[in-house]
């Protein structure tokens, strides 16, 4: 028996969709057809410990790490819910070196989707909650499909940004700059339903940060004085996943900072602006925190390659201006 106060994310969409007069129903499809990917993408993760599909397939992405079978997997059930739909001019994917067009065959749309396809994929193996993470732009270009260009949009021209969480419940985040809403996939009907309605970073926030700290001779005088402040503040705790879904799922709801900064080995750090930091920082933004490389926020960032890095600190607002103090103190001691 449904109850009546359940709300699927197909009917959330729609509705909002009515709040929008110039709306034509092309965003509310392509945002259900990334609910159904995440479905798909959920099913295999869940099942990952049963089926053999664990483990490295033997290739490395553009960026020399091992892709998993999962990731692949994952990559192809996204590519395979847009191409045909007509909504999407063009897309994007960590796991894919050029940008991915929409093959010949299929009629093309307005939206770019920019996709990182199971982020934190190194955890699979182990059974830490991994991510999917999307961005969506409108074309830019004149043509009638996209092009790389319109991939390289900075992060304030997103139109909408959400990621998928695959922990102990299966949760699809996601803004389109009206709030930040939180959907739990019900297993037993098979829908996502609306558990999270606007969700928003609490105040006052739990003092917690996340950060490896293994690299902490790598880092910057600033970044090192910034922990060690926190440290002695004595009010602070430490959570630290080390997949980027889980550690700002659990920031934006309980308050903290998130950090991945630069460091001697790393100048860009190692999350990447298109597809992981600028829809987190959409999020972050839309729900009243903060997202800075630290130096600018991420979502100003102009993107010139579709994989480059950026330092990433993130979470509720004060926390985030108090490390850009840290980062920027010109007084190099
Ligand atoms: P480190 C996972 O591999 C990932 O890309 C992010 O999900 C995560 O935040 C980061 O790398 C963890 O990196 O260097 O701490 O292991």
């Amino acid at each position: 028996m449904l109850e009546s106060h359940v709300v699927t994310i197909s009917r959330f969409v729609v509705d909002q969709e009515c709040l929008v007069p110039e709306a034509t129903g092309a965003f509310t499809s392509l945002l259900q057809d990334i609910a159904l990917a995440a479905k798909v993408i959920g099913r295999e993760v869940n099942r990952a410990g049963l089926v053999d599909i664990l483990g490295a397939a033997g290739k490395r992405n553009v960026h020399g790490e091992n892709v998993q079978k999962l990731d692949e997997f994952a990559n192809r059930v996204m590519y395979r819910a847009l191409d045909h739909t007509g909504l999407v001019a063009c897309m994007a994917s960590e796991e894919n070196d050029d940008y991915i067009p929409i093959p010949e065959k299929f009629p093309a749309g307005d939206y770019v989707v920019i996709f990182d396809p199971l982020d934190g994929s190194s955890n699979i193996d182990v059974n830490v909650s991994i991510g999917t993470i999307f961005s969506i732009h409108r074309k830019i270009t004149s043509g009638e499909r996209g092009t790389l260009e319109d991939c390289l949009q900075p992060g304030s021209r997103q139109v909408a940004a959400g990621y998928v969480l695959y922990g102990s419940s299966t949760m699809l985040v996601y803004t389109t700059g009206a709030g930040v809403h939180g959907f739990t996939l019900d297993p037993s009907i098979g829908e996502f339903v609306l558990s999270h309605p606007q969700m928003c970073f609490p105040d006052p926030p739990r003092r917690v940060y996340s950060v490896n700290e293994a690299y902490f001779d790598r880092w910057s005088q600033g970044q090192q004085r910034l922990i060690s402040h926190l440290k002695n503040d004595g009010r602070f705790g430490s959570r630290y996943i080390g997949s980027f879904v889980a550690d700002f799922h659990r920031t934006l709801l309980q308050g903290g900072i998130f950090m991945y900064p630069s460091d001697h080995e790393n100048p860009s750090g190692k999350l990447r602006l298109l597809y992981e930091a600028a829809p987190i920082a959409m999020i972050a933004e839309q729900a009243g925190g903060r997202a800075t490389t630290g130096l600018q926020d991420l979502c100003d960032v102009v993107p010139e390659s579709l994989h480059q890095r950026t330092p990433v600190y993130v979470g509720s607002a004060d926390f985030v201006t108090l490390a850009e103090g840290f980062l920027n103190e010109t007084s190099e001691i």
